[in-house]
């Protein structure tokens, strides 16, 4: 578990190296990425558009629900911290200003608050604040490693994986830190759970020997593989406009890629290839 545990934290910046974190973006049939340390999105006309186009590393990221802006983690100060701006680049705005490590930064599905994980308390927990960087609570507040990528659909609930109880599991609590509840407890590592648009919460498990997609009722009941592929399979992406066809990672062809996956048809499609268009 413990080596597990390192290479999992060192994972979370060694991922920019390859394409990672795929989301559509909202209002849109565009889907973004991160690839070696940049914000892409692939456009209308299939062509690359970078957000940041910048020196610094950006390694994850999350649009408004009303798509006019993103927050993105990043060192350009020279430590990872939490910033927001508007797609062209305009009204940047640094949230988070502590020498510590602020990563993964969600955004609320009512718009008004971003979640993020730091290490400014010792360990990872997970933080909430407001848009403009002001209240700043650490709202897992636990000794074990907590990390968050999503929020429940209602937006009232915060999903996200611990090594708490031993191996990573899957967790809910509400969004002020109360009412903590598992949701997976497998012996093998469970991570990234992501909400769906039915309230189901899909997430990713290594239980049979490498990463695939499950999907579950919210309560945890009721568990169906989704993804599963000889490669590894995780960070599926749900949407409002793409409700059944959503955005995942795997390295089914050697290479961490983007895919869609057609959730009705069991169709996987490969969107990226080496950090362009995969011509699909
Ligand atoms: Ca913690
Ligand atoms: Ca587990
Ligand atoms: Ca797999």
């Amino acid at each position: 578990m413990r080596l597990f545990f390192c290479i999992y934290l060192s994972g979370l910046f060694a991922l920019h190296k390859s394409h990672a974190q795929p989301a559509w973006v909202p209002s849109t049939d565009q889907i973004s990425f991160t690839y070696k340390g940049e914000i892409l999105v692939i456009g209308p006309d299939r062509d690359l558009i970078n957000l940041t186009n910048s020196q610094s590393t950006e390694i994850h990221k999350s649009f408004s629900p009303d798509g006019q802006k993103v927050a993105f983690d990043s060192d350009r100060s020279g430590a990872m911290e939490i910033y927001t701006m508007n797609l062209d680049g305009s009204d940047l705005r640094q949230l988070t200003f502590d020498s510590s490590r602020n990563l993964v930064p969600v955004w609320s599905k009512d718009g008004k608050k971003i979640a993020f994980n730091s290490t400014r308390d010792g360990n990872w927990e997970i933080y909430t604040m407001d848009l403009d960087g002001t209240n700043q609570v650490n709202v897992s507040n636990n000794s074990a490693s907590d990390l968050v990528r999503s929020w429940s659909w209602d937006g009232e609930k915060i999903l996200f994986d611990s090594d708490r109880a031993g191996s990573r599991d899957i967790y809910v609590m509400d969004k002020d830190g109360t009412d903590v509840k598992v949701l997976v407890d497998w012996p093998s590592n469970e991570r990234i759970a992501m909400a769906a648009p039915d309230d189901r919460i899909a997430f990713s498990s290594d239980k049979n020997g490498n990463e695939d997609i499950f999907i579950m009722d919210e309560n945890g009941g009721n568990v169906n593989v989704l993804v599963q592929t000889e490669g590894n399979e995780f960070y599926p992406f749900f949407s409002v406009e793409n409700r059944n066809i959503i955005t995942l990672i795997s390295d089914a062809s050697g290479e961490r890629e983007v895919y869609t996956l057609n959730i009705n048809k069991g169709k996987m499609t490969q969107i990226t290839k080496r950090g362009k268009f995969s011509g699909n």
